[in-house]
Protein backbone atom coordinates (compact mmCIF):
# COMPACT_ATOMS: atom_id res chain seq x y z
CA UNK A 1 0.00 0.00 0.00
CA UNK A 2 1.67 3.59 -1.01
CA UNK A 3 1.89 6.31 1.70
CA UNK A 4 -1.19 8.08 0.08
CA UNK A 5 -3.70 5.30 0.51
CA UNK A 6 -2.73 4.61 4.43
CA UNK A 7 -3.23 8.62 5.35
CA UNK A 8 -5.28 9.46 7.58
CA UNK A 9 -6.65 11.76 5.33
CA UNK A 10 -7.27 9.36 2.79
CA UNK A 11 -8.69 6.20 5.34
CA UNK A 12 -11.05 9.35 6.75
CA UNK A 13 -12.69 10.30 3.22
CA UNK A 14 -13.37 6.12 2.29
CA UNK A 15 -15.13 6.00 5.67
CA UNK A 16 -16.85 8.97 4.90
CA UNK A 17 -17.73 8.40 1.27
CA UNK A 18 -19.89 5.26 3.01
CA UNK A 19 -21.99 7.19 4.79
CA UNK A 20 -22.27 9.97 2.15
CA UNK A 21 -23.20 7.42 -0.48
CA UNK A 22 -26.31 6.13 1.14
CA UNK A 23 -27.77 9.68 1.26
CA UNK A 24 -29.54 10.70 -2.65
CA UNK A 25 -28.76 14.16 -3.76
CA UNK A 26 -32.17 14.83 -3.75
CA UNK A 27 -32.43 14.25 0.14
CA UNK A 28 -29.34 16.90 0.49
CA UNK A 29 -31.04 19.19 -1.38
CA UNK A 30 -34.56 18.85 0.74
CA UNK A 31 -32.44 18.89 3.54
CA UNK A 32 -30.33 22.08 3.37
CA UNK A 33 -32.03 25.60 1.79
CA UNK A 34 -28.64 26.99 1.73
CA UNK A 35 -26.60 23.85 0.23
CA UNK A 36 -26.60 26.52 -3.60
CA UNK A 37 -24.84 29.03 -1.07
CA UNK A 38 -22.42 26.93 0.39
CA UNK A 39 -21.02 25.02 -2.00
CA UNK A 40 -20.58 27.27 -4.90
CA UNK A 41 -18.04 29.88 -5.81
CA UNK A 42 -17.64 33.25 -7.84
CA UNK A 43 -14.21 34.07 -9.40
CA UNK A 44 -15.18 37.43 -11.23
CA UNK A 45 -18.33 37.24 -13.63
CA UNK A 46 -17.86 33.09 -13.20
CA UNK A 47 -20.20 31.27 -11.13
CA UNK A 48 -19.21 27.45 -10.02
CA UNK A 49 -21.86 25.17 -8.37
CA UNK A 50 -20.84 22.10 -7.23
CA UNK A 51 -23.77 21.73 -4.76
CA UNK A 52 -24.80 18.83 -7.12
CA UNK A 53 -22.32 16.55 -5.70
CA UNK A 54 -22.55 13.92 -3.02
CA UNK A 55 -20.41 16.91 -0.40
CA UNK A 56 -21.24 17.85 2.95
CA UNK A 57 -19.41 20.20 4.77
CA UNK A 58 -17.46 17.46 6.06
CA UNK A 59 -16.55 15.73 2.96
CA UNK A 60 -15.15 19.24 2.32
CA UNK A 61 -12.97 19.75 5.47
CA UNK A 62 -11.84 16.11 4.98
CA UNK A 63 -10.49 16.85 1.32
CA UNK A 64 -8.74 19.76 2.23
CA UNK A 65 -7.21 18.08 4.98
CA UNK A 66 -6.01 15.86 2.22
CA UNK A 67 -4.69 18.42 -0.08
CA UNK A 68 -2.64 19.94 2.93
CA UNK A 69 -0.89 16.65 3.89
CA UNK A 70 -0.02 16.78 0.15
CA UNK A 71 1.08 20.10 0.67
CA UNK A 72 -0.98 21.51 -2.45
CA UNK A 73 -0.12 25.52 -1.44
CA UNK A 74 3.42 24.34 -1.25
CA UNK A 75 3.43 23.29 -4.47
CA UNK A 76 1.50 25.90 -5.78
CA UNK A 77 4.32 28.36 -4.50
CA UNK A 78 7.32 26.31 -6.29
CA UNK A 79 5.40 26.19 -9.77
CA UNK A 80 4.77 30.10 -9.63
CA UNK A 81 8.07 30.55 -8.54
CA UNK A 82 10.05 28.53 -11.31
CA UNK A 83 11.04 25.79 -9.73
CA UNK A 84 12.06 22.79 -11.41
CA UNK A 85 9.08 20.50 -10.86
CA UNK A 86 8.87 18.38 -14.16
CA UNK A 87 11.41 16.66 -12.91
CA UNK A 88 12.20 13.84 -15.20
CA UNK A 89 12.67 16.23 -18.16
CA UNK A 90 14.28 18.88 -15.37
CA UNK A 91 12.36 21.53 -16.61
CA UNK A 92 10.08 24.10 -14.55
CA UNK A 93 6.58 24.67 -15.78
CA UNK A 94 6.24 28.33 -16.41
CA UNK A 95 2.98 28.84 -18.26
CA UNK A 96 1.93 31.35 -15.85
CA UNK A 97 4.90 33.23 -16.46
CA UNK A 98 3.40 33.75 -20.14
CA UNK A 99 0.80 35.58 -18.62
CA UNK A 100 2.73 37.38 -15.76
CA UNK A 101 4.04 40.38 -15.07
CA UNK A 102 6.45 39.74 -12.48
CA UNK A 103 10.07 38.77 -12.49
CA UNK A 104 10.52 34.94 -12.82
CA UNK A 105 14.20 33.23 -12.30
CA UNK A 106 15.84 30.20 -13.91
CA UNK A 107 18.95 29.77 -13.69
CA UNK A 108 19.45 32.84 -11.65
CA UNK A 109 18.05 34.42 -15.14
CA UNK A 110 15.13 36.52 -15.27
CA UNK A 111 12.98 34.89 -18.20
CA UNK A 112 10.21 37.72 -18.62
CA UNK A 113 12.65 39.77 -21.02
CA UNK A 114 12.34 36.97 -22.95
CA UNK A 115 8.42 36.55 -22.89
CA UNK A 116 8.08 40.29 -23.39
CA UNK A 117 10.61 40.73 -26.48
CA UNK A 118 8.61 37.37 -28.02
CA UNK A 119 5.18 39.23 -27.65
CA UNK A 120 6.53 42.10 -29.09
CA UNK A 121 7.74 40.38 -32.26
CA UNK A 122 3.98 38.80 -32.11
CA UNK A 123 2.42 42.37 -32.05
CA UNK A 124 4.51 43.89 -34.67
CA UNK A 125 3.83 40.55 -37.17
CA UNK A 126 0.62 40.09 -36.57
CA UNK A 127 -0.18 44.32 -36.67
CA UNK A 128 1.28 44.18 -39.89
CA UNK A 129 -0.40 41.08 -41.52
CA UNK A 130 -3.57 42.66 -40.15
CA UNK A 131 -2.95 46.08 -41.34
CA UNK A 132 -1.61 44.96 -45.09
CA UNK A 133 1.76 46.43 -44.38
CA UNK A 134 2.91 42.36 -44.94
CA UNK A 135 1.65 41.06 -48.25
CA UNK A 136 1.75 37.96 -49.93
CA UNK A 137 4.61 37.67 -53.40
CA UNK A 138 1.89 39.03 -55.67
CA UNK A 139 1.25 42.47 -53.80
CA UNK A 140 -2.04 40.72 -52.24
CA UNK A 141 -3.30 40.93 -48.63
CA UNK A 142 -2.99 37.93 -46.64
CA UNK A 143 -6.50 36.21 -46.38
CA UNK A 144 -5.45 32.78 -44.86
CA UNK A 145 -3.57 31.28 -42.31
CA UNK A 146 -2.84 27.72 -42.07
CA UNK A 147 -1.28 26.37 -38.69
CA UNK A 148 0.88 22.86 -38.98
CA UNK A 149 1.06 21.00 -35.94
CA UNK A 150 -0.26 18.64 -33.76
CA UNK A 151 -0.93 17.91 -30.01
CA UNK A 152 0.02 20.88 -27.81
CA UNK A 153 0.80 22.67 -31.53
CA UNK A 154 -2.44 22.67 -32.36
CA UNK A 155 -5.49 21.90 -29.73
CA UNK A 156 -4.82 25.10 -28.12
CA UNK A 157 -4.75 27.54 -30.81
CA UNK A 158 -7.57 25.41 -32.32
CA UNK A 159 -10.11 26.09 -29.69
CA UNK A 160 -9.17 29.24 -29.00
CA UNK A 161 -10.13 30.74 -32.46
CA UNK A 162 -13.27 28.75 -33.14
CA UNK A 163 -14.14 30.26 -29.08
CA UNK A 164 -13.55 33.53 -30.38
CA UNK A 165 -14.73 33.52 -33.48
CA UNK A 166 -16.92 36.62 -32.63
CA UNK A 167 -13.76 38.44 -31.85
CA UNK A 168 -11.77 37.43 -35.31
CA UNK A 169 -11.72 40.22 -38.19
CA UNK A 170 -12.91 37.73 -40.89
CA UNK A 171 -10.22 39.09 -43.23
CA UNK A 172 -8.02 36.48 -42.19
CA UNK A 173 -8.92 32.80 -41.88
CA UNK A 174 -7.19 30.40 -39.83
CA UNK A 175 -6.98 26.77 -40.67
CA UNK A 176 -5.26 23.58 -38.53
CA UNK A 177 -3.25 20.76 -40.43
CA UNK A 178 -2.37 18.45 -37.96
CA UNK A 179 -2.89 14.95 -38.97
CA UNK A 180 -0.12 12.81 -41.21
CA UNK A 181 -3.24 11.62 -43.23
CA UNK A 182 -2.85 13.24 -46.81
CA UNK A 183 -6.60 13.99 -46.48
CA UNK A 184 -7.27 17.22 -43.89
CA UNK A 185 -3.95 19.16 -45.55
CA UNK A 186 -5.65 18.11 -49.21
CA UNK A 187 -8.98 19.70 -48.08
CA UNK A 188 -7.71 22.59 -46.71
CA UNK A 189 -5.11 23.53 -49.36
CA UNK A 190 -7.72 22.82 -52.48
CA UNK A 191 -9.63 25.46 -51.16
CA UNK A 192 -6.84 28.24 -50.98
CA UNK A 193 -4.66 30.65 -53.26
CA UNK A 194 -0.40 30.26 -52.08
CA UNK A 195 -0.33 33.86 -52.70
CA UNK A 196 -2.83 34.78 -50.38
CA UNK A 197 -1.74 32.42 -47.17
CA UNK A 198 0.57 32.92 -44.90
CA UNK A 199 1.95 28.94 -43.24
CA UNK A 200 2.75 28.65 -39.90
CA UNK A 201 4.86 25.46 -38.70
CA UNK A 202 4.51 25.18 -35.22
CA UNK A 203 6.44 22.63 -33.62
CA UNK A 204 8.34 23.39 -30.25
CA UNK A 205 10.53 20.24 -31.22
CA UNK A 206 10.99 21.01 -35.21
CA UNK A 207 11.32 17.17 -35.23
CA UNK A 208 7.68 16.05 -35.25
CA UNK A 209 6.96 13.34 -37.71
CA UNK A 210 3.79 14.29 -38.89
CA UNK A 211 4.60 18.12 -39.03
CA UNK A 212 7.36 18.35 -40.40
CA UNK A 213 6.17 15.80 -43.42
CA UNK A 214 3.04 18.24 -43.45
CA UNK A 215 4.90 21.23 -43.85
CA UNK A 216 7.33 19.97 -46.78
CA UNK A 217 3.92 18.85 -48.62
CA UNK A 218 3.16 22.44 -48.22
CA UNK A 219 6.13 24.07 -48.82
CA UNK A 220 6.03 21.71 -52.13
CA UNK A 221 2.34 23.02 -52.68
CA UNK A 222 3.33 26.24 -52.34
CA UNK A 223 6.30 25.92 -54.76
CA UNK A 224 4.09 24.24 -57.68
CA UNK A 225 0.96 26.83 -57.64
CA UNK A 226 3.03 29.91 -58.04
CA UNK A 227 5.34 30.75 -55.53
CA UNK A 228 9.12 30.51 -55.70
CA UNK A 229 11.50 29.98 -54.10
CA UNK A 230 12.49 33.21 -52.84
CA UNK A 231 9.14 33.58 -51.65
CA UNK A 232 8.94 30.94 -49.41
CA UNK A 233 10.37 33.17 -46.55
CA UNK A 234 7.79 35.72 -46.75
CA UNK A 235 4.85 32.76 -46.68
CA UNK A 236 6.25 30.34 -43.89
CA UNK A 237 6.92 31.38 -40.49
CA UNK A 238 8.49 28.93 -38.00
CA UNK A 239 7.39 28.61 -33.84
CA UNK A 240 9.85 26.63 -31.82
CA UNK A 241 12.50 25.95 -29.87
CA UNK A 242 15.39 24.65 -31.88
CA UNK A 243 16.54 27.14 -34.38
CA UNK A 244 19.17 24.91 -35.69
CA UNK A 245 16.43 22.39 -37.15
CA UNK A 246 13.98 25.66 -38.44
CA UNK A 247 17.16 26.98 -40.20
CA UNK A 248 17.70 23.53 -42.00
CA UNK A 249 13.82 23.25 -43.50
CA UNK A 250 14.83 26.80 -45.16
CA UNK A 251 12.68 29.34 -42.97
CA UNK A 252 14.73 32.27 -41.90
CA UNK A 253 15.52 32.64 -38.51
CA UNK A 254 14.17 36.26 -38.85
CA UNK A 255 11.00 34.47 -39.55
CA UNK A 256 11.07 32.27 -36.00
CA UNK A 257 9.45 32.81 -33.02
CA UNK A 258 11.27 31.33 -29.89
CA UNK A 259 9.40 29.21 -27.32
CA UNK A 260 11.20 27.75 -24.28
CA UNK A 261 11.73 24.40 -22.51
CA UNK A 262 9.81 25.60 -19.46
CA UNK A 263 6.83 25.81 -21.56
CA UNK A 264 5.08 22.38 -22.35
CA UNK A 265 3.04 22.07 -25.58
CA UNK A 266 -0.32 21.18 -23.70
CA UNK A 267 0.45 24.52 -21.82
CA UNK A 268 1.37 26.55 -24.50
CA UNK A 269 -1.29 28.36 -26.50
CA UNK A 270 -0.24 31.86 -24.40
CA UNK A 271 2.88 31.72 -25.95
CA UNK A 272 4.38 31.99 -29.37
CA UNK A 273 1.86 29.43 -30.29
CA UNK A 274 -0.94 30.92 -30.15
CA UNK A 275 -0.22 33.31 -33.35
CA UNK A 276 -2.56 31.79 -34.94
CA UNK A 277 -5.19 33.28 -32.66
CA UNK A 278 -3.07 36.71 -32.27
CA UNK A 279 -3.33 36.49 -36.85
CA UNK A 280 -7.09 35.76 -36.33
CA UNK A 281 -8.32 38.48 -33.29
CA UNK A 282 -5.93 40.76 -32.96
CA UNK A 283 -3.21 41.79 -29.65
CA UNK A 284 -5.55 43.15 -28.01
CA UNK A 285 -8.06 40.19 -27.86
CA UNK A 286 -4.90 38.03 -27.36
CA UNK A 287 -3.86 40.14 -24.34
CA UNK A 288 -7.00 40.14 -23.06
CA UNK A 289 -6.63 36.13 -22.89
CA UNK A 290 -3.75 36.54 -21.27
CA UNK A 291 -5.17 39.02 -18.57
CA UNK A 292 -8.14 36.45 -17.87
CA UNK A 293 -5.49 33.67 -17.68
CA UNK A 294 -3.74 35.83 -15.26
CA UNK A 295 -6.00 37.21 -12.92
CA UNK A 296 -6.80 33.55 -12.68
CA UNK A 297 -3.31 32.87 -11.67
CA UNK A 298 -3.43 35.08 -8.60
CA UNK A 299 -6.27 33.53 -7.52
CA UNK A 300 -5.03 29.96 -7.18
CA UNK A 301 -2.06 31.50 -6.13
CA UNK A 302 -3.63 33.75 -3.01
CA UNK A 303 -6.93 32.52 -2.59
CA UNK A 304 -7.99 30.21 0.49
CA UNK A 305 -7.72 26.56 -0.26
CA UNK A 306 -12.01 26.50 0.84
CA UNK A 307 -12.57 29.57 -1.80
CA UNK A 308 -10.65 28.42 -4.71
CA UNK A 309 -12.21 27.67 -8.22
CA UNK A 310 -9.15 25.35 -9.04
CA UNK A 311 -8.38 23.84 -6.03
CA UNK A 312 -12.38 23.05 -5.18
CA UNK A 313 -12.79 21.69 -9.25
CA UNK A 314 -9.85 19.06 -8.42
CA UNK A 315 -10.81 18.29 -4.80
CA UNK A 316 -14.42 17.47 -6.49
CA UNK A 317 -12.62 15.69 -9.01
CA UNK A 318 -10.25 13.65 -6.77
CA UNK A 319 -13.70 12.75 -4.44
CA UNK A 320 -15.08 10.97 -7.66
CA UNK A 321 -12.30 9.54 -8.95
CA UNK A 322 -11.13 7.85 -5.92
CA UNK A 323 -14.21 7.62 -3.65
CA UNK A 324 -16.79 6.87 -5.95
CA UNK A 325 -14.82 5.33 -8.07
CA UNK A 326 -16.05 6.84 -10.97
CA UNK A 327 -14.05 5.92 -14.29
CA UNK A 328 -15.18 8.98 -17.16
CA UNK A 329 -15.85 12.81 -16.90
CA UNK A 330 -17.71 14.48 -19.89
CA UNK A 331 -17.57 17.99 -20.20
CA UNK A 332 -20.59 19.34 -22.25
CA UNK A 333 -20.32 23.25 -23.05
CA UNK A 334 -23.65 24.90 -23.72
CA UNK A 335 -22.32 26.88 -26.04
CA UNK A 336 -21.64 25.69 -29.79
CA UNK A 337 -18.16 28.12 -29.66
CA UNK A 338 -16.64 25.81 -27.22
CA UNK A 339 -16.90 22.80 -29.53
CA UNK A 340 -13.02 21.96 -29.70
CA UNK A 341 -13.29 22.59 -25.71
CA UNK A 342 -14.05 18.88 -24.43
CA UNK A 343 -10.98 17.54 -26.98
CA UNK A 344 -8.38 20.45 -25.68
CA UNK A 345 -8.76 19.49 -21.99
CA UNK A 346 -8.93 15.86 -23.13
CA UNK A 347 -5.68 16.55 -24.04
CA UNK A 348 -5.11 18.68 -20.49
CA UNK A 349 -6.05 16.27 -18.47
CA UNK A 350 -5.39 12.59 -20.22
CA UNK A 351 -1.28 13.36 -20.96
CA UNK A 352 -1.10 15.37 -17.80
CA UNK A 353 -2.22 12.98 -15.61
CA UNK A 354 -2.65 9.90 -17.52
CA UNK A 355 -0.11 8.34 -15.54
CA UNK A 356 0.89 5.42 -13.44
CA UNK A 357 4.24 5.75 -11.75
CA UNK A 358 4.40 8.25 -8.96
CA UNK A 359 6.86 11.09 -8.19
CA UNK A 360 9.20 8.82 -6.15
CA UNK A 361 9.35 6.15 -9.22
CA UNK A 362 6.48 3.47 -7.17
CA UNK A 363 3.83 2.35 -8.90
CA UNK A 364 0.48 3.72 -8.07
CA UNK A 365 -2.39 1.93 -6.16
CA UNK A 366 -4.85 4.42 -7.00
CA UNK A 367 -6.82 5.64 -9.69
CA UNK A 368 -5.22 8.65 -11.47
CA UNK A 369 -6.39 10.72 -14.48
CA UNK A 370 -9.70 9.59 -16.03
CA UNK A 371 -11.07 9.04 -19.36
CA UNK A 372 -12.52 12.96 -20.33
CA UNK A 373 -14.85 13.28 -23.39
CA UNK A 374 -18.17 15.61 -24.32
CA UNK A 375 -19.98 17.17 -27.01
CA UNK A 376 -21.64 20.65 -27.12
CA UNK A 377 -24.53 21.71 -26.58
CA UNK A 378 -28.27 20.18 -27.05
CA UNK A 379 -26.68 17.41 -29.65
CA UNK A 380 -25.43 15.27 -27.18
CA UNK A 381 -29.05 15.17 -25.63
CA UNK A 382 -30.13 13.37 -28.52
CA UNK A 383 -26.91 11.25 -28.67
CA UNK A 384 -25.72 9.92 -25.51
CA UNK A 385 -27.29 11.54 -22.54
CA UNK A 386 -29.19 8.42 -22.08
CA UNK A 387 -26.29 6.48 -20.91
CA UNK A 388 -25.87 9.22 -18.44
CA UNK A 389 -28.92 9.45 -17.16
CA UNK A 390 -29.91 5.69 -17.41
CA UNK A 391 -26.69 3.78 -17.62
CA UNK A 392 -25.36 1.86 -14.92
CA UNK A 393 -21.72 3.93 -14.99
CA UNK A 394 -21.92 7.13 -13.15
CA UNK A 395 -20.22 9.91 -14.68
CA UNK A 396 -19.67 13.25 -13.36
CA UNK A 397 -20.27 15.96 -15.88
CA UNK A 398 -18.99 19.33 -16.51
CA UNK A 399 -21.27 22.24 -18.06
CA UNK A 400 -20.02 25.43 -19.39
CA UNK A 401 -22.67 27.79 -19.74
CA UNK A 402 -22.39 31.49 -20.75
CA UNK A 403 -25.23 33.82 -20.15
CA UNK A 404 -25.24 35.96 -23.06
CA UNK A 405 -25.04 34.28 -26.53
CA UNK A 406 -23.07 36.05 -29.25
CA UNK A 407 -26.23 35.30 -31.74
CA UNK A 408 -29.03 36.16 -29.80
CA UNK A 409 -31.28 34.56 -32.70
CA UNK A 410 -35.24 34.20 -31.33
CA UNK A 411 -35.06 32.52 -28.17
CA UNK A 412 -32.62 30.38 -29.11
CA UNK A 413 -30.53 30.91 -26.04
CA UNK A 414 -33.52 31.22 -23.53
CA UNK A 415 -34.62 27.62 -24.80
CA UNK A 416 -30.85 26.14 -24.95
CA UNK A 417 -30.31 27.25 -21.51
CA UNK A 418 -33.91 25.92 -20.30
CA UNK A 419 -32.42 22.15 -21.68
CA UNK A 420 -28.78 22.96 -19.49
CA UNK A 421 -31.24 24.15 -16.58
CA UNK A 422 -33.23 20.71 -16.99
CA UNK A 423 -30.47 18.41 -17.26
CA UNK A 424 -28.86 18.89 -14.57
CA UNK A 425 -31.87 19.54 -12.30
CA UNK A 426 -33.01 15.67 -14.02
CA UNK A 427 -29.46 14.58 -13.26
CA UNK A 428 -29.60 15.29 -9.88
CA UNK A 429 -33.51 14.03 -8.61
CA UNK A 430 -33.98 11.70 -11.17
CA UNK A 431 -37.83 10.13 -11.35
CA UNK A 432 -39.06 7.66 -8.96
CA UNK A 433 -41.51 4.63 -9.29
CA UNK A 434 -44.09 6.65 -7.13
CA UNK A 435 -43.30 9.14 -9.45
CA UNK A 436 -43.95 7.63 -12.79
CA UNK A 437 -47.14 5.81 -10.91
CA UNK A 438 -48.39 8.97 -10.37
CA UNK A 439 -48.17 10.02 -13.97
CA UNK A 440 -49.38 6.85 -14.88
CA UNK A 441 -53.11 8.02 -12.57
CA UNK A 442 -52.90 11.62 -13.74
CA UNK A 443 -53.74 10.20 -17.70
CA UNK A 444 -57.37 8.84 -16.27
CA UNK A 445 -58.28 8.81 -20.31
CA UNK A 446 -56.49 5.58 -20.45
CA UNK A 447 -58.15 2.65 -21.28
CA UNK A 448 -57.56 -0.74 -19.17
CA UNK A 449 -55.21 -2.06 -21.95
CA UNK A 450 -53.00 0.94 -22.09
CA UNK A 451 -53.03 1.52 -18.45
CA UNK A 452 -51.74 -2.68 -18.43
CA UNK A 453 -48.91 -1.97 -21.27
CA UNK A 454 -48.02 0.99 -19.62
CA UNK A 455 -47.47 -0.62 -16.00
CA UNK A 456 -45.06 -2.98 -17.92
CA UNK A 457 -42.93 -0.13 -19.45
CA UNK A 458 -42.71 1.63 -15.57
CA UNK A 459 -39.47 0.21 -15.02
CA UNK A 460 -37.95 1.86 -18.28
CA UNK A 461 -39.13 5.19 -17.38
CA UNK A 462 -37.97 5.17 -13.87
CA UNK A 463 -34.44 7.95 -13.42
CA UNK A 464 -32.06 6.77 -10.80
CA UNK A 465 -30.83 10.52 -10.26
CA UNK A 466 -28.23 11.18 -8.13
CA UNK A 467 -25.81 11.71 -10.97
CA UNK A 468 -23.29 14.50 -10.00
CA UNK A 469 -23.12 17.68 -11.98
CA UNK A 470 -20.35 20.70 -11.80
CA UNK A 471 -22.09 23.60 -13.49
CA UNK A 472 -19.73 26.58 -14.59
CA UNK A 473 -21.61 29.60 -15.91
CA UNK A 474 -20.15 33.07 -16.92
CA UNK A 475 -21.97 36.07 -18.46
CA UNK A 476 -20.31 36.11 -22.01
CA UNK A 477 -17.51 34.06 -23.37
CA UNK A 478 -15.11 36.66 -24.10
CA UNK A 479 -11.26 36.76 -24.61
CA UNK A 480 -10.84 37.56 -20.70
CA UNK A 481 -13.40 35.00 -19.65
CA UNK A 482 -11.56 31.90 -21.97
CA UNK A 483 -8.32 33.36 -20.57
CA UNK A 484 -9.42 32.66 -16.85
CA UNK A 485 -11.79 29.45 -17.91
CA UNK A 486 -8.75 27.73 -19.48
CA UNK A 487 -6.42 28.62 -16.41
CA UNK A 488 -8.88 27.34 -14.43
CA UNK A 489 -8.56 23.81 -16.13
CA UNK A 490 -5.13 23.90 -16.26
CA UNK A 491 -4.94 24.37 -12.33
CA UNK A 492 -7.10 22.01 -11.55
CA UNK A 493 -5.01 19.03 -13.18
CA UNK A 494 -1.79 20.58 -11.59
CA UNK A 495 -4.29 20.14 -8.33
CA UNK A 496 -5.05 16.28 -8.93
CA UNK A 497 -1.53 15.89 -9.94
CA UNK A 498 -0.27 16.92 -6.32
CA UNK A 499 -2.68 15.42 -4.58
CA UNK A 500 -1.74 11.90 -6.81
CA UNK A 501 2.18 12.75 -6.48
CA UNK A 502 2.80 12.45 -9.98
CA UNK A 503 4.20 14.63 -12.79
CA UNK A 504 1.73 16.46 -14.71
CA UNK A 505 4.16 17.67 -16.98
CA UNK A 506 5.78 14.97 -18.90
CA UNK A 507 4.49 12.71 -21.72
CA UNK A 508 6.29 9.37 -22.14
CA UNK A 509 3.52 8.13 -23.83
CA UNK A 510 3.54 10.46 -26.58
CA UNK A 511 7.19 9.97 -26.57
CA UNK A 512 6.79 6.30 -27.22
CA UNK A 513 4.25 6.85 -30.24
CA UNK A 514 6.90 8.93 -31.90
CA UNK A 515 9.61 6.51 -31.80
CA UNK A 516 7.64 3.26 -32.58
CA UNK A 517 5.91 4.82 -35.87
CA UNK A 518 9.94 5.91 -36.89
CA UNK A 519 10.43 1.95 -36.59
CA UNK A 520 7.97 0.54 -38.56
CA UNK A 521 8.21 2.96 -41.37
CA UNK A 522 11.51 1.60 -42.90
CA UNK A 523 10.19 -1.85 -42.69
CA UNK A 524 7.21 -0.66 -44.95
CA UNK A 525 9.12 0.93 -47.02
CA UNK A 526 11.10 -2.50 -48.22
CA UNK A 527 9.15 -4.90 -50.52
CA UNK A 528 9.83 -8.18 -48.37
CA UNK A 529 7.30 -10.05 -46.26
CA UNK A 530 7.58 -8.59 -42.51
CA UNK A 531 7.85 -11.39 -39.89
CA UNK A 532 10.20 -9.49 -37.32
CA UNK A 533 6.74 -8.91 -34.97
CA UNK A 534 3.89 -11.02 -33.51
CA UNK A 535 1.33 -12.66 -35.86
CA UNK A 536 -1.07 -10.40 -35.95
CA UNK A 537 1.15 -6.92 -36.42
CA UNK A 538 3.16 -9.15 -39.14
CA UNK A 539 -0.62 -9.99 -40.58
CA UNK A 540 -1.97 -6.53 -40.50
CA UNK A 541 1.61 -5.12 -42.15
CA UNK A 542 1.77 -7.99 -44.93
CA UNK A 543 -2.39 -7.41 -45.79
CA UNK A 544 -1.24 -3.57 -45.95
CA UNK A 545 1.69 -4.28 -48.11
CA UNK A 546 -0.96 -6.45 -50.67
CA UNK A 547 -3.85 -3.91 -51.18
CA UNK A 548 -1.85 -0.44 -51.11
C1 LIG B 1 1.98 18.23 -25.35
C2 LIG B 1 2.73 17.13 -25.93
C3 LIG B 1 2.47 16.88 -27.39
C4 LIG B 1 3.22 17.85 -28.31
C5 LIG B 1 3.14 17.33 -29.73
C6 LIG B 1 3.82 18.24 -30.72
O1 LIG B 1 2.08 18.58 -24.22
O2 LIG B 1 4.07 17.26 -25.65
O3 LIG B 1 1.11 16.93 -27.69
O4 LIG B 1 2.71 19.13 -28.21
O5 LIG B 1 3.71 16.04 -29.77
O6 LIG B 1 5.15 18.41 -30.40
P1 LIG B 1 6.00 19.53 -31.10
O7 LIG B 1 5.43 20.84 -30.77
O8 LIG B 1 7.41 19.36 -30.61
O9 LIG B 1 5.91 19.26 -32.58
Amino acid sequence: MSTLTLSSAWLALQAHQSAMAQQHLRELFARDSQRFNRFSLKFNDILMDYSKHPVCHETISLLLVLARQQRLEDWITRMFRGEKINDTENHAALHSALRGEHPVMIDGVDIMSNVRRVLTQMEQFSTSVRDGKLRGYSGHLFTDVVNIGIGGSDLGPLMVTEALKPYSSNHIIPHFVSNIDGTQLELILRRLNPATTLFIIASKTFTTQETIANARAAREWFLAHGGSEKDVAGHFVAVSINREEVEKFGIDSDNMFELWDWVGGRYSLWSAIGLPIVLTIGMENFYSLLTGAKEMDQHFLTAPLEKNLPVMLGLIGIWQINFFGTRSHAVLPYDQSLHRFPAYLQQLEMESNGKRIDRNGDEVDYSTGTVVWGESGTNGQHAFYQLLHQGTQIIPADFLVPCISHNPIGDHHCLLLANFFAQTEAMMRGKSMSEVCAEIEAESSMNNIAAESFKKIMPHKVFPGDRPTTSILFKQLDPKTLGSLIALYEHKVFVQSVIWNVNPFDQWGVEFGKQLAGKILDELEQDRQITSHDSSTNGLMNYFKVNR
